[in-house]
């Protein structure tokens, strides 16, 4: 049984609401649904916020989690099935038309449990500019000492959805050059700074460098090994078999809005997804969820 508050707050332009469970805390804004924040009290955070974070309408905020849908990343390098979706698909923005936009705050529940928040977008009510389709998206969060976050998308329309997806999440590690991330071993990888070449994972995941991989085949658990801040952070998901990994290194940090020199030591996304061969088509009047619960334990002594 732990305690529970909620606070509504204006963070510059956007409408968060600040939500504690516990020790744990987590901020979120109405604009994209986009978790901003998440940690446990005296800990170093789970979710990662840039320091140079904008709070402004119409625009992302580098870090935490973004909700990338009806496509992920550049709408061109979808497959054909997704990019017909889209009236003009050359000019399209990446990650698609969600997380720039307010979603509908549907309740925040409180018990002692645990914190449940869902979040609503329709683009019946809120059409989407070059994409003329009826769908519905939730998300819902949960706190109950661990965050469970599950988008579900759902095909209000008569003719099958192609659909691309992924939860951007943004993780704080101590510092990138001496965290794995495991659970990847014998995936096959796309990697785009490459030619888009496929290969194949070999033990953990260390990192020397720019990367921004597409995995395929992934498994429900992963999890990101930092010594330094000697935790494990877990990552179960279900819905996905897909996973973006993704870490701009120092060069490409110097080209990113709101991110500092020297941030991409202490971030690393991994996104789950539903990407390139684990795109999801729905029918007509079918839902498809993806879900990610994610929470650290210390590494035993
Ligand atoms: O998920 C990886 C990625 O596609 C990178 O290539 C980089 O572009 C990153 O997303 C950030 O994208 P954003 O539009 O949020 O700056």
């Amino acid at each position: 049984m732990a305690k529970s508050h909620v606070e509504r707050l204006e963070r510059g332009e956007l409408t968060c609401w600040r939500v504690r469970y516990g020790a744990s805390e987590l901020l979120i804004s109405q604009q994209g649904a986009q978790i901003l924040s998440y940690q446990e009290d005296g800990q170093p955070p789970l979710i990662w916020l840039s320091e140079q974070a904008a709070y402004r309408r119409g625009q992302g905020v580098r870090g935490g989690v973004p909700v990338c849908w009806p496509w992920f990343g550049n709408l061109q390098r979808n497959p054909q099935a997704v990019q017909a979706m889209h009236q003009q698909p050359d000019t399209a923005p990446a990650h698609g038309l969600v997380r720039h936009i307010d979603w509908q705050l549907l309740g925040i529940d409180s018990g002692d449990d645990g914190v449940d928040l869902e979040f609503a977008y329709s683009s019946v009510t809120q059409p989407l500019a070059d994409w003329p389709h009826a769908a519905e998206l939730r998300l819902r969060i949960r706190l109950d000492g661990r965050m469970h976050i599950a988008l579900t998308g759902h095909n209000l329309s008569e003719t099958p959805l192609a659909i691309s997806q992924a939860l951007h999440s943004y993780f704080a590690v101590s510092d990138i050059r001496n965290v794995a991330v495991e659970g990847l071993h014998g995936c096959r990888y796309i990697e785009t700074l490459d030619d888009w070449q496929t290969r194949e994972q070999a033990g953990v995941l260390r990192f020397n460098g720019e990367t921004d991989r597409i995995y395929l085949d992934t498994p429900t658990e992963l999890s990101i090994l930092d010594r330094t801040w000697q935790r494990r952070i877990h990552l179960h998901s279900s819905g996905s078999q897909s996973a973006v990994l993704w870490n701009p290194w120092i060069d490409k940090a110097q080209r990113l809005s709101q991110f500092a020199a020297d941030a991409w030591q202490g971030m690393l996304c991994i996104e789950h997804a539903n990407v390139m061969d684990d795109i999801r088509v729905l029918a007509a009047g079918e839902q498809h969820q993806l879900s990610v619960s994610l929470w650290a334990e210390p590494l035993s002594a």
